[in-house]
Formats: C-alpha cells, sequence, structure tokens
C-alpha cells in the first residue's frame, strides 16, 4: 500500500487513496473538498444514513440524471476527430472557405445505425449515418448523409412513419435493430418509392465490414453558389481510401455473436495505431439544363445521379486521426443540423431536405435538453460567433455589456454595442429550380417522383451475380420473419416491377406462388447499368486496413509463425495470433508465443483472412476442438483466404475446406488474403 492509501477507517476494509503530491482532492461539483468516498453519513454505525449527506446525495443525484434520450434515429453510433482538407480549386462553383484549395479544417463524424438503439449491436442488416461537422472559419457546415445515396421516402411527413414501421413494434417491443419483421415490410410494401432504397438495404451495402470501408452520400442536391452568386446543383460523396468491403449474411450473423462492438472497435483501434481512416469528398455538379433532361427528378432524394452520367469530381480529402476523449461528452451529445450550412453552399427545394431543416434544430432540444446545446463544445464553433440571443437554461457564457438588443447605438467598438450584420453574411441564392415553380399551395409531388421502379432496376442490373443472389436471399430472409401473407405477396408483387428474375428467385425463397405484379403508377424506363453502384467493383485488392487471424497452438513452429507475421505486416495488414489459450502456445522450441486472442473469443469472422500454423501434433489436438473445425469452416463458408502449413491439413479437411485459389499455402497468404473468393460461393452455400 503506498503511503496516500489508507485502510478502514469507515470499518470496511475498503482503500482510501488520499490526495497529496500531483494527486489532486476530490471534491463536491460545488468544490468542497471531500474526506470520505466510500461510506455514506450515519447515525451511529447501523443507523438511518441521514438527509444531511450532501455528499451521498449529489453524487447520487447526478448518477439518477446521467442518461438523456437517445437519438430518435441514429442511437447507436461512433464518433471521431480528424480534418479536411481540400485538394482542387473550385472557385469557380462555390465560395466556400473550406473549400480553398489547401485549407485545411478540423471536424467531427459521427458514424451510426440507424433502427437499433444505443446499446445494440454494430451489424445488424441496416443502413449506417456518416454525419459530418466541419468547424469552418465561417461557421459550422453539417454533412449529414448517409451511406447509401438514396432514400426511403420522398418527403419528410412520411419520416414518423418509416421509423414507427421499422423500429421495435410498438406492442411487442421487438425485434431490436433490423427491419426483419411484419411492420417495416407493411409499411414498405404499401410505399412503392421506396423500392429503390429496398434494393440498397437489401444489398451488401448494409453489411459494411468496417466503417472505413464505406462510402458516404449527401443524398439529397444541395447548390453550391460562387463569389458572383451563379449556383450549380451538387451531390456529395465519400469515397473510402481502403475501397468498399462488406461482409456477407452468415458473416454478419456470427459477427453479432462474436462481437457486439465490431465496428466501434475497429474505428477505435485503427486511430488509435495511427492507421488514419481516410475519405475522399467527391462532387457531381450539374446545372439546370441537365436536370430537366433526365428521366428523374433530381430533388427526389428516391433517385441519384449515376456516376457514369456525371463523374464524381474529387475535391478534398477528411482524415480522422483523433479518437474521443469522452464518449457521453462528444459523441453522444454532438449534434448535427442539416441546416449548419455555410456561405459558398445552399440547399435544393427537395422536400426531403425541407423537412430536415426543421427535424433537427427541434429535436436537439428534446435530446440536450436547452437551446444553448450550441455552446458544447463539440458543437461550438471554433469561429467566431456571437448575436444577442441571451439566457436560455444551461447558458454558460457571461456575455458583458449593456446591448441585448439590435439594432443599438452603444458603442460599435469593443464590447458594449455588439456585432453586426455582415455583408459577406450567408444570402440564400435565387433557386435555379424554385423560382418557375412556386404557385399554389399544394399538397402533391412533381410528376417524376412517380417513377418508382427505374433506378430499383438500375441498381438490379449494375450488380454481380453474387450480389444478385445476396440481394434475393436477403428479400427472403426479411421476408421469412414476415407472419403476414399479404406483406409477403405485396413485396413480391412489387419487386416484379423491378426484375421479373428477382421475384420469382424472392417467391421461391419463400415457397409462395408468383403473384400478378402491383401496378406501377408511372411506367420505368430502363438506364444502363452503373458499375459504381456495385460493391463487388469498387473493392480494392490491399490488406491494408485488414486483419489476419493465425492460429497457432502448442507444437507450432515459431519461424512459420514469424514469417507469416512479416509477411502480413509487409503487406500493410494486421497479424492476429490466436490459440487455444489466450497466454500463449508453446512452441516446438519450448518458448512460448503470447497470442492476442483466445479461439473461442476469436472466431474467423472478425477477419479478412486466415492462417493456420500448426504441428502434427497441435493439429490432432485441435481436431477434436469444435470451435477451431469451426474457426476454419467459417473461413471458407465466407470465402476467405486461407494459408495452412503442411501439418494443417487434417483440420482444412476436417473443416470441409476444398482446394481453390483463396486456400494456399502458408508463404502466400499475405497476396492471397488481399481478397475474398467469390466462386467459391455457389459450392458452400444455397443462394435464393
Ligand atoms: Fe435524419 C439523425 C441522416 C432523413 C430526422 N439523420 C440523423 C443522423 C443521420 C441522419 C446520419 C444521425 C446524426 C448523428 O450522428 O447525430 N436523415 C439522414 C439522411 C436522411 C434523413 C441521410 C435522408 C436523406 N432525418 C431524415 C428526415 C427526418 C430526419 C426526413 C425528419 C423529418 N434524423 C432526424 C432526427 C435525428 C436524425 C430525428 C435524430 C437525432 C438527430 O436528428 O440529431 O432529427
Amino acid at each position: 500500500m503506498s503511503d496516500t492509501e489508507q485502510r478502514n477507517p469507515g470499518n470496511g476494509g475498503e482503500t482510501h487513496q488520499q490526495a497529496g503530491g500531483d494527486v489532486p482532492v476530490l471534491t463536491t461539483n460545488h468544490g468542497v473538498p471531500v474526506s470520505d468516498n466510500q461510506n455514506s453519513l450515519k447515525s451511529g454505525a447501523r443507523g438511518p444514513t441521514l438527509l444531511e449527506d450532501f455528499v451521498l446525495r449529489e453524487k447520487i443525484f447526478h448518477f439518477d440524471h446521467e442518461r438523456i434520450p437517445e437519438r430518435i434515429v441514429h442511437a447507436r453510433g461512433s464518433g471521431a476527430h480528424g480534418y479536411f482538407e481540400a485538394t482542387d480549386d473550385i472557385s469557380d462553383l462555390t465560395k466556400a472557405a473550406l473549400f480553398k484549395k489547401g485549407t485545411k479544417t478540423e471536424l467531427f463524424t459521427r458514424f451510426s445505425t440507424v433502427a437499433g438503439g444505443a446499446g445494440s449491436v454494430d451489424t445488424p442488416r441496416d443502413v449506417r449515418g456518416f454525419a459530418v461537422k466541419f468547424y469552418t472559419t465561417e461557421g459550422n457546415w453539417d454533412l449529414v448523409g448517409n451511406n447509401i445515396p438514396v432514400f426511403f421516402i420522398q418527403d419528410a411527413i412520411k419520416f414518423p412513419d418509416l421509423i414507427h414501421s421499422v423500429k421495435m413494434e410498438a406492442d411487442r417491443a421487438y425485434p431490436q435493430a433490423g427491419s426483419a419483421h411484419d411492420t417495416f415490410w407493411d409499411w414498405a410494401s404499401l410505399t412503392p418509392e421506396s423500392t429503390h432504397m429496398q434494393m440498397w438495404a437489401m444489398s451488401d451495402r448494409t453489411l459494411p465490414r468496417s466503417l472505413r470501408m464505406m462510402e458516404g452520400f449527401g443524398v439529397h442536391t444541395f447548390q453550391l453558389v460562387n463569389e458572383e452568386g451563379k449556383s450549380s446543383f451538387v451531390k456529395f460523396h465519400w469515397k473510402p481510401k481502403l475501397g468498399l468491403q462488406s461482409t456477407i449474411w452468415d458473416e454478419t450473423l456470427k459477427l453479432q455473436a462474436a462481437d457486439n462492438d465490431y465496428h466501434r472497435r475497429d474505428l477505435w483501434e485503427a486511430i488509435d495505431t495511427g492507421d488514419f481512416p481516410e475519405w475522399e469528398l467527391g462532387i457531381q455538379v450539374f446545372d439546370k439544363a441537365f436536370a430537366e433532361a433526365q428521366p428523374y427528378d433530381v430533388l427526389d432524394s428516391t433517385k441519384l445521379i449515376p456516376e457514369e452520367d456525371v463523374p464524381v469530381r474529387i475535391i478534398g480529402r477528411m482524415v480522422l486521426d483523433r479518437n474521443v476523449d469522452n464518449f457521453f461528452a462528444e459523441t453522444e451529445q454532438v449534434a448535427f443540423l442539416p441546416t449548419n450550412i455555410v456561405p459558398g453552399i445552399d440547399f435544393s427545394n427537395d422536400p426531403l431536405l425541407q423537412g430536415r431543416l426543421f427535424s433537427y434544430l427541434d429535436t436537439q432540444k428534446s435530446r440536450l435538453g436547452t437551446t444553448n446545446f450550441h455552446q458544447i463544445p463539440v458543437n461550438a464553433p471554433r469561429s467566431p460567433a456571437g448575436n444577442f440571443q441571451r439566457d436560455g437554461m444551461m447558458q454558460t457564457k457571461v456575455p458583458k455589456g449593456r446591448a441585448n438588443y439590435e439594432p443599438n447605438s452603444l458603442s460599435v467598438v469593443g464590447e458594449d454595442g455588439g456585432p453586426r450584420e455582415s455583408p459577406n453574411g450567408f444570402v440564400t441564392t435565387t433557386n435555379p429550380t424554385g423560382a418557375d415553380e412556386q404557385g399554389e399551395k399544394l399538397r402533391m409531388r412533381a410528376e417524376l417522383f412517380g417513377d418508382h421502379y427505374s433506378q430499383a432496376r438500375l441498381f438490379w442490373v449494375s450488380a454481380t451475380d453474387n450480389e444478385k443472389a445476396h440481394i434475393a436471399s436477403a428479400f427472403t430472409f426479411e421476408l421469412s420473419k414476415v407472419g403476414l401473407a399479404h406483406v409477403q405477396e405485396r413485396t413480391v408483387a412489387n419487386l416484379r416491377n423491378v426484375n421479373e428474375e428477382l421475384a420469382t428467385r424472392v417467391a421461391d425463397g419463400l415457397g409462395i406462388p408468383l403473384p400478378a405484379a402491383n401496378p406501377a403508377f408511372r411506367a420505368p424506363v430502363d438506364m444502363p447499368p452503373s458499375p459504381a453502384l456495385s460493391i463487388q467493383k469498387n473493392m480494392k485488392e490491399t490488406l491494408e486496413g485488414r486483419q489476419v487471424g493465425i492460429l497457432i497452438a502448442d507444437g507450432s513452429d515459431g519461424a512459420e509463425i514469424d514469417a507469416v507475421v512479416a509477411a502480413v505486416e509487409g503487406a500493410g495488414g494486421k497479424p492476429v495470433l490466436v490459440a487455444p489459450k489466450v497466454g500463449g502456445a508453446k512452441l516446438a522450441d519450448g518458448s512460448m508465443k503470447k497470442a492476442q486472442g483466445q479461439l473461442a473469443g476469436s472466431p474467423s469472422q472478425i477477419f479478412d483472412a486466415v492462417a493456420v500454423v500448426l504441428s502434427a501434433d497441435g493439429c490432432k489436438m485441435l481436431l477434436k476442438e469444435g470451435a477451431a473445425v469451426q474457426w476454419v469452416m467459417d473461413a471458407f463458408g465466407h470465402l476467405k483466404a486461407i494459408g495452412a502449413s503442411d501439418a494443417a491439413k487434417p483440420l482444412l479437411d476436417k473443416a470441409g475446406v476444398e482446394p481453390d485459389a483463396g486456400v494456399v499455402a502458408l508463404a502466400d497468404i499475405a497476396t492471397a488474403g488481399a481478397k475474398r473468393y467469390w466462386d467459391r460461393e455457389p459450392g458452400v452455400r444455397t443462394l435464393a
């Protein structure tokens, strides 16, 4: 026990750690030094606890209020600090200061799932939120997007219905964090505009391998405005440096069991070890003439603009280089607002965006409890900010001077007169689509919003065969959890407007007759395939940012292990040794090799590729170990590369591994591990 520790003053035998030297004094929230943080104040050792005990009451009072309402959507999220660097000159398009070439802007990014609660798992089939707060020199700009470029609905008035239907059902409070249930598909099948997004949601886009390996999209059409006031339409894209990578469904289900925090941990560890996640920011810029020539409405959030039609121009990069110091203070309290916009960027008339402009400000008041939520450090602008808004709950500023109104004729220099309007302030641009469309007050949508299928068809024809099989299987899986036959039928009837083969595969998968097609509100048009929509076509063959699990056991050869570790590291990957005991394995030469993971707690689904380095005896021992057989079987089933020592062959045989291009000698795992083996899939599972 150190000099600053004492035992027993409260007769509980507990440790009392004392202040002194560099160790600061523990105080109440009001600064009163506390002498005993282990025992409440009682009247006699066995007597009642006293109301007078302000130390106890303050501590419990604060604890009782530690939770705030979680976000109604996107409750589960992970955040990090970083910066944006403008890498291209787009001053002809926008005057926004953050886009001046070479400018670095501090930012905070939060990724999230949508449907689950704050304590739910990281890997359900769900859309991922991708929200970025740029602390620019002209105030905060929040780009509050998703990892999918379109949305379920066209008009914000339908958002509460969408969310009510997808969250756990109102009476039974399940299922948590998933769309595979009656109410979601009931709503979706009655809402044909959701069809395009259904296709994305049922694809592997909703099963990202890592938050670092997914794209982000601003979804809506926005505007860029230059110095002369000329505006252009723009869509924002985030492209991950590590390429796109998803997991497959069986792997995802097993990941949920293996690690509830798979994505949060992955993001944290990457940043913690200096492997900073990075995305490029790209823009698709177009004008009114282009917009009017398309078979879709650019103000409709259920539609995208194919990258083949308007290429994505890269204008900067985002690097996430700092983990939060405190999850609650930063990730939980960050408040994103689509209304946070800066001079040089503007909204469009997209009715979904317009509704969002109201919703987010409103929700922050209910979540964070005060109109002063912008004063919380993670939300506060880094640029000078000031106005005459005053007071309110949790006011932390102490404004000086007499003037709390404007205009005023008190001194304009110094603090007394206060801030004034600026000619460089934000000016709403004349909306290039708005001017000729203002008219009668109507509850209706523009004509092309009535096309619900063209782009759902586009998504299907742009997918690879594996991706098509995954989409058909995902619909089948989700609808297999739907107990209402008419909802299953209506969904399949809707899919007939997307693709007959898809509808037939889902009907077959469910074992129901193919229903008649739903009448399409507006006849779809066929668009040429867009390779940019496929994940598989946009993967990067690399081990960078990836992990290779290396299974070892007593008797393994140290030199073989070292060679695999070096090769994986050399290829930019992270080797993780897994052994039956976490303390390690006793190698052939008698030395101990420490493992980072214990076999049962580190199943192969948490890795991108695997290596098995065993001696004949070690292999014999693992043949009797279900977790080891499963480890190899899952790696094979999840289409991963497997490198094995000769002596490990019996384990591969028992796991049903059949030779193919992804089953390699140990020495080749670092090369083979850079990709998945899609051709293997039809041999390992039946897909719809
Ligand atoms: Fe939303 C949160 C993204 C439509 C209402 N939304 C929220 C977050 C993201 C998105 C990423 C989490 C932000 C964070 O990490 O704190 N939302 C979108 C996208 C949409 C969209 C890409 C369509 C293109 N949202 C949308 C509509 C409404 C909302 C139409 C309401 C009319 N969204 C909210 C909200 C949330 C929210 C209730 C919950 C917590 C929050 O705002 O701060 O206001």
